[in-house]
């Protein structure tokens, strides 16, 4: 085990059954485009992976979770879930090591350990659309957020995790562009608008029509307060069918 090509596979049997997908890029990639400050610590031609949660992960991946595992009191459930497929995924590389940094890590300053979206980017996973693609914008002094756009899910994704191999080195790995779905000014405008100012009704995930989105149980889930979600999933749990025996 070593090239990236057998990595990236184990990693895709580790994975994709569950509703995650993965784009591998180099550290120099990323590195390259920010500042040093959120530098990743490690050889520009390391091999990294960005992982990614599509609107399946719920059903493939969460629920089973709940039905299967104990969960801890003091975390999120659903990092509780992706930290479980992160481990099981590293298992099947005993002999490397193998990095998991999570979209909610942040260093002890509160910066963020990894920019997730930049990883979506420049592993053309997503495209990041920030508000210097808008030419001349109107948004005179506003701080407007970023926002990443896959050309199957739309925004109805999540951008989980990066995993990095330390000790293997891809200088030969070819970066690949994320397709620019949205290459219009008002396209633009609109999704970054929406994103920034209506996020909570969601339309910002729909700019683009998506092959797959959140279940109407997703859809609750996320939109139900983070300290409101345990007794969702307690309820969830009484109206399961009681198995037959
Ligand atoms: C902190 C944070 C927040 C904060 C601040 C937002 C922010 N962007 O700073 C708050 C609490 C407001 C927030 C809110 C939300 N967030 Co938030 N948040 C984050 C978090 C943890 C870190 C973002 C961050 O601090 N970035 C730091 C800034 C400085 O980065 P930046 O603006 O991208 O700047 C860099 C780039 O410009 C880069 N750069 C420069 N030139 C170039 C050129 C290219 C080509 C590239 C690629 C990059 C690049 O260099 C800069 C740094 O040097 C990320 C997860 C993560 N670990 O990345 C999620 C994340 C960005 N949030 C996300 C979401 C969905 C939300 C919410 C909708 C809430 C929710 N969870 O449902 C709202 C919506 C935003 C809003 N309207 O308020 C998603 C976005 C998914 C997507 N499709 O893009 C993320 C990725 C989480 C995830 N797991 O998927 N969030």
């Amino acid at each position: 085990m070593g090239t990236h090509v057998e990595i990236q596979g184990q990693l895709q049997g580790a994975l994709q059954p569950y509703g995650f997908e993965i784009y591998p890029f180099q550290v120099g990639w990323y590195n390259g485009v920010l500042d040093p400050v959120f530098h990743l610590p490690y050889p520009g031609d390391s091999l990294a992976f960005v992982v990614l949660s599509a609107p399946s992960m719920f059903e493939k991946a969460f629920q089973p979770f709940l039905t299967q595992q104990k969960l801890q009191s003091l975390r999120d459930p659903v990092d509780q879930c992706v930290s479980h497929h992160m481990a099981l995924a590293k298992e099947r590389f005993p002999s490397l090591k193998v990095d998991v940094i999570y979209d909610y890590e942040l260093h002890p300053n509160r910066r963020p350990k990894v920019l997730m979206q930049t990883a979506a980017h420049v592993s053309g996973a997503a495209y990041y659309y920030q508000r210097k693609d808008v030419p001349e914008d109107p948004w005179g002094q506003r701080k407007m957020f970023g926002v990443c756009v896959h050309p199957r899910f739309g925004g109805w994704f999540a951008i989980r995790a990066v995993l990095v191999f330390p000790g293997v080195l891809v200088p030969g790995l070819e970066q690949v562009q994320p397709l620019d779905c949205l290459p219009g000014r008002e396209d633009r405008i609109r999704l970054l608008e929406n994103f920034n100012f209506n996020w909570r009704d969601g339309k910002y995930r729909d700019v683009l029509p998506a092959e797959e989105k959140y279940s109407a149980d997703q859809t609750l889930y996320f939109a139900t307060p983070p300290a409101e979600r345990r007794k969702l999933l307690e309820q969830w749990g009484q109206e399961q069918p009681i198995p037959p025996c």
